[in-house]
């Protein structure tokens, strides 16, 4: 019987399962060896972590390895039920939350390495966590893409840790509709973008936000086909990119993105080079603890790696 020991929490609705203990031993001088390593020798280890019969497809997990810099607490790696992500900003916040719970950091800045790069995460005493996400920017602006059933609508592409693309949603009440027609919707703009980018793997629609102090909300697809409860951290990141090329948003005034499900994180961004439009985006958000047990897997048990 292999044992690990995870610890669950969720970001604005959206779950991060942390594994703390047990997990393979990786090769690799980098952390990107590292993960190509994981995904050749221990996928078996993603799929049982975070798939079914145990896990469910909107659960990304985390895989915390020892810093190769001396200044990091730990390496991130990050996966879902379909591959592995190079950045995970309510993931990022939820680490930060488990490793606060176990003990081992308290409040002030922390620094994580992430296949996308290092990032730094400040534990607050409120303890809601600022993230400073990888350098962000826009590629292309107002693409135009033939959606199959939709006809031609456009979009921004943008890079935060992951590939996104952007569109804002067709009609006020778009964001209104059942969850299952936004998939459908996401998933057919992702193939529309995917036939001239191929590197994008997120789908971001925008619309009004629902609430007062909110700026916009979003109903973002991940690459495994399931929605984002949370607002995305890279998600929002790839956002401000945008507000910042187009100068919607000045450098450190603060966006309030909701999610589909009405919650938020707060974002800002400072440029790291104006003339090309890079920018370090801020996330504010907070994770809660709710699971801390111990995975079995019973070699005997047909689905003990998941399906
Ligand atoms: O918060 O960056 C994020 C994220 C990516 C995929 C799911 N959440």
């Amino acid at each position: 019987m292999r044992t690990f020991r995870v610890i669950d929490s969720h970001t604005g609705g959206e779950p991060t399962r942390t594994i703390v203990d047990g997990g393979p031993r990786l090769i690799g001088e980098s952390i990107v060896e590292q993960i190509e390593d994981m995904k050749a020798n221990h996928d078996g280890f993603r799929c049982s972590i975070v798939n079914e019969p145990r896990g469910s497809e909107v659960m990304v997990g985390a895989y915390l390895i020892p810093a190769r810099d001396s200044n990091s607490h730990c390496g991130i790696l990050f996966f879902n039920n379909v591959g592995y992500l190079g950045m995970c900003g309510h993931g990022t916040i939820g680490v930060v939350a488990t490793l606060a719970y176990l003990g081992k950091i308290g409040p002030g800045t922390h620094r994580f390495e992430t296949v996308a790069g290092p990032v730094s995460a400040t534990l607050h005493t409120d303890s809601s966590v600022t993230i400073e996400n990888v350098p962000s920017y826009r590629s292309h602006t107002e693409i135009e893409l033939q959606v199959d059933g939709i006809g031609i609508i456009k979009a921004d592409i943008a890079y935060a840790g992951n590939w996104f693309c952007l569109v804002a949603s067709p009609s006020q009440d778009d964001l209104d509709r059942p969850i299952s027609e936004l998939l459908e919707l996401a998933s057919r703009i992702l193939v529309a973008c995917r036939r001239s980018y191929p590197e994008v793997d997120h789908v971001e629609i925008f619309g009004p936000p629902k609430t007062v102090p909110g700026d916009s909300r979003s109903f973002v697809l991940c690459p495994g086909g399931m929605y984002d409860r949370s607002p995305c951290g890279t998600g929002t990141s790839a956002k401000l990119a945008c507000l910042a090329a187009d100068a919607k948003l000045i450098e450190g005034e603060t966006w309030v993105q909701e999610s589909i499900i009405g919650s938020t994180f707060l974002g800002s961004y400072r440029w790291l080079d104006k003339s090309k439009g890079i920018v370090s985006p801020s996330i504010t958000g907070r994770a809660f603890v709710n699971a801390d047990v111990q995975v079995l897997v019973d070699e005997n048990d047909p689905f003990a790696w998941g399906l």
